[in-house]
């Protein structure tokens, strides 16, 4: 049985074709802000169950859900409390259990996210090292070193964190009386784990298995290049290391994107592949690009995101350059490339295309977005056309939750509603990612336009109601129509990953076919561009008299 009102999707079983992954549409959801079925002003895992009928009709092969594990939220779940448990905010197990049935019903697979770089400070052995003595078992989990000074009053090294001046943090701020510090790339709350310890290894097979038994399809797994870190003593200070740019690339830097890492996954592949059909993986892995296919291959984590285009200006040299390095990359491994425009980390995709592009973003999201006008139209419709664009492309396409309506960033959330660390830990200098989080419009009024009946744990504007659900439902112009067209079609349409360039008579027009005659146009400045003989088969922005609009992706069959 369906539940939450599903009964009108057909009935699916999900193939047991191990490569299903390749060129899949994958969406991500960010639990807390999709739909809040029990009125505590969070969204739930009833809440993603609820809306199976609606990810059904966007023809997605598989949702990504950020983390939903308990957690006091001071990253956003990336501070995890328990890896093998639902917040009570969110659910329970017997929800996600429920979720996973729907959602596979519905021939929509599941991947989780997999935070394997630290724990929450609330987890339960970050609270027994605290509470143990230097050098015991249970502060061996983690990376504890005393300080420098004449008391340790200094920390350790002067490593910087992501989100913090300084990546060690005193352990009497918990509570500790041992006079050392924990290392964090993160906020405080977010300790990292020390990877060389075997319990460590060991209890993540635990909880990748625990999900892949309970029938999760795949992970997608977090800063997947940090894990391991040189902490052969004396520890270097940042001078001497290779912290920031240019990364090094033989993989033996000091603290992230080191080789051992890698040895690390190949015993994640292995269990991944006990299973039928194997579990997926895509990695966080922020590294150069040069070193992405070490964490795409075969025997390690199968993909890793490439994050070009999210800042890729939207140009036709920088896309066609990004597709031809990116493609020849994923070949490299026997792969398939990851396109994504957007995530829970990013400025929304359409208010960076509606921004001039000389406008520095920090500084606009810090003055509330009144620094500079977001040209709103144009972003949405560029945002489409990218999608487009993407989406025609071999292998496999991660779309975040909202960029289907085109939805912008909200940059006036008021400073005392903020609840990224990226702002409240690091001297305000940055506003962060909460305008890419506000929780989702799916009407076009009522109470927080149809997210839920209590409150919303990020405010949402007054225009986000003519970005609903309901608004563009039923509106074949809309982004949300031109999406479900496009991936439908998209389904249809798939062959083999391959892609053939074709001669344009303008330097800002690009066009290329995939197999089976499915070709792919996009105008992206300038003029008007006449439009190659065919079938229309899709179209970001209508084509009138045989013209295709700047800023505008077509399909065509031809
Ligand atoms: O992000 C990793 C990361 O380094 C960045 O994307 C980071 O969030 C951004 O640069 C901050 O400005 C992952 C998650 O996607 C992110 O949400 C978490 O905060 C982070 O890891 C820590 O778990």
């Amino acid at each position: 049985m369906l539940h939450g009102g599903c009964s009108t999707i057909p009935l699916m079983s999900l193939s047991k074709d191990k490569n299903w992954w390749r060129q899949a549409a994958i969406y991500q959801i960010y639990p807390r802000s999709f739909v809040d079925t029990d009125g505590n002003g969070i969204g739930d895992l009833k809440g993603v169950t609820a809306k199976v009928p609606y990810l059904a009709s966007l023809s997605i092969d598989a949702v990504w859900l950020s983390p939903f594990y308990p957690s006091a939220l001071a990253d956003g779940g990336y501070d995890v409390d328990d890896y093998r448990n639902v917040d009570p905010k969110l659910g329970t197990l017997d929800d996600f259990d429920e979720m996973l049935a729907a959602l596979h019903e519905a021939g929509i697979r599941v991947f989780v996210d997999i935070v394997p770089n630290h724990s929450s400070n609330l987890h339960q052995w970050f609270k027994d090292a605290i509470a143990a003595a230097p050098g015991s078992p249970e502060r061996a989990r983690y990376i504890f070193r005393d300080g420098r000074g004449e008391n340790g009053e200094l920390p350790p090294t002067d490593w910087p964190s992501h989100f913090a001046p300084s990546a060690w943090t005193h352990e009497s701020v918990w509570g500790g009386t041992s006079n050392q510090w924990y290392m964090h790339w993160f906020a405080p709350e977010q300790p990292d784990w020390n990877w060389d310890n075997p319990e460590i290894e060991a209890d993540f097979l635990h909880t990748l298995k625990f999900w892949a038994d309970r029938g999760v399809d795949g992970f997608r797994v977090d800063v997947a290049h940090a894990l391991k870190k040189d902490l052969s003593e004396p520890l270097r200070m940042r001078d001497t290391l290779e912290y920031d740019e240019p990364r090094n690339l033989e993989g033996t830097g000091i603290l992230m994107d080191r080789n051992e890492v890698l040895e690390v996954y190949k015993t994640w592949r292995k269990l991944f592949n006990s299973y039928d059909p194997p579990r997926v993986a895509v990695a966080e892995a922020n590294v150069q690009p040069s070193r992405m296919p070490l964490y795409a291959s075969e025997e390690t984590l199968g993909q890793a995101f490439d994050f070009r285009f999210i800042d890729a200006h939207f140009d036709a040299a920088i896309f066609k350059h990004c597709v031809q390095d990116s493609l020849a990359l994923a070949k490299a491994n026997n792969s398939s490339s990851t396109w994504t425009l957007g995530n829970h980390d990013q400025m929304r995709y359409a208010t960076k295309q509606g921004l001039h592009p000389v406008v520095d973003r920090t500084e606009w999201l810090l003055s509330n977005g009144t620094s500079h006008p977001v040209d709103f139209q144009i972003g949405t419709q560029c945002s489409v056309a990218a999608n487009l664009f993407i989406l025609a492309l071999p292998g496999c396409t991660y779309i975040y939750q909202g960029d289907e309506l085109g939805l912008h960033e909200v940059a006036d959330i008021p400073e005392d509603q903020i609840q990224d660390p990226v702002y409240l830990r690091n001297h305000k200098k940055a506003k962060g990612r909460d305008g890419c989080r506000v929780p989702l419009p799916w009407t076009r009024n009522g109470k927080n336009f149809g997210f839920g009946d209590g409150g919303v744990h990020l405010p949402q504007p007054e225009w986000f109601g003519s970005y609903s659900v309901e608004a563009q439902s039923g509106n074949d112009q809309t982004p949300l129509e031109i999406f479900r067209k496009a991936l439908k079609l998209r389904k249809e349409l798939q062959a083999a990953e391959e892609l053939t360039w074709h001669h344009t008579t303008r330097d800002d027009v690009l066009h290329f076919s995939r197999p089976n005659g499915w070709n792919c146009i996009t105008n992206f400045k300038g003029g008007k561009y006449p439009m190659p003989k065919g079938e229309i088969l899709v179209a970001s922005q209508p084509v009138v008299n045989g013209q295709i609009p700047a800023g505008t992706t077509v399909w065509f069959k031809a």
